[in-house]
């Protein structure tokens, strides 16, 4: 089924990671004219807003090494009813990073809603890690492991049900720096990978034909999760956690491109801009040119 609407919303969140500077990530979309963008594509577009975060010095943080958890639990809680709500009302969510934390609050709101929920996960980094393997207690490294039902309680139970994906209906694309922990955990769970070697190997079309044939087969819907950092920091330097020999704009333009054509996503979320650590808005800009391909933006 082709989207008729899609409802833009920005959680502009920062307490996920340390570098500041990512909370701006939504304001930097919007400058790059995602909504114009869209509009063009015969769409109806509706701009949401943003859901306001608490600043970390006033959380009340309680005994854990993971950072701002409560503040990050708080603002996923509302993305969550949010997402729910714009699914309920028969729009596609399209929401805006904030670091990479805030999956947990989309899955939340988006899981609801389907049986057997598919995810493309496109990053970098494998999103796994837990309380015990995470070298540093960062929650947006942890969005993934939440989402099947493995990490705090506090974050695992937002929207009051988990787990929320099955890690069989999850493929992850542009891995290229694991931990040991998450490495074990997608042996154990059997979670398919297509890392940068399988991408230099096969190239961006057979990756993206198999990522599609295995997700069409098992799921009724597909998440896309687009980390910015998947995308190599040549083409998208405003990340926080750039990884060199990472996915080029032209492989992830014709990823996009060939999602359209699928007509497989139903829920997408970008992440990880942050104008602070960018060039001229460049990282913005490559992530509405993605969204554009994504929602099927043709040249001719
Ligand atoms: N694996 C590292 C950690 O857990 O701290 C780095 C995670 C970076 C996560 C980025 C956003 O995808
Ligand atoms: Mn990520
Ligand atoms: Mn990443
Ligand atoms: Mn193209």
């Amino acid at each position: 089924m082709s989207i008729q609407k899609i409802s833009v919303i920005g959680l502009p969140m920062d307490l996920g990671q340390a570098r500041r500077g990512v909370d701006m990530g939504p304001s930097a979309i919007r400058c790059a004219e995602i909504v114009e963008r869209l509009e063009k594509l015969n769409i109806e577009v509706e701009d949401l807003g943003d859901i306001i975060v608490g600043r970390p010095e006033n959380a009340d943080e309680p005994g854990t090494n993971l950072k701002n958890l409560h503040l990050v639990a708080k603002g996923n809680t509302q993305l969550a009813t949010r997402v729910d709500e714009i699914i309920e009302e028969g729009s596609f969510p399209l929401v805006l990073g904030g670091d990479h934390s805030i999956a947990i609050g989309t899955l939340a709101g988006v899981a609801k809603h389907y049986k057997n929920l598919g995810v493309i996960w496109y990053d970098a980094h494998g999103d796994l890690n837990t309380e015990d393997t995470s070298p540093s207690g960062n929650i947006h490294g942890m969005p993934l492991a939440v989402s099947i039902g493995i990490g705090h309680p506090d974050l695992i139970n937002i929207h009051g049900f988990a787990p929320k994906v099955k890690p069989e209906n999850i493929v992850i694309i542009g891995a290229r720096s694991l931990d040991e922990g998450e490495k074990e955990l997608i042996r154990e769970k059997g979670i398919k990978v297509f890392t940068m070697h399988e991408i230099d190997r096969l190239g961006m079309t057979r990756v993206m034909e198999e990522c599609m044939d295995y997700l069409r087969e098992r799921t009724d819907g597909v998440h896309l999760s687009l980390d910015l950092d998947g995308v190599d920091p040549a083409d998208a330097p405003g990340v926080g956690t750039p990884v060199i020999g990472g996915i080029s704009y032209r492989e992830s333009h014709l990823a996009m491109e060939m999602l359209a054509e699928s007509n497989l996503i139903t829920s997408a979320e970008f992440v990880e801009v942050n104008p602070i650590l960018d060039e001229r808005n460049k990282t913005a800009i490559v992530a509405v040119a993605l969204m554009g391909s994504l929602f099927g933006e043709k040249l001719l």
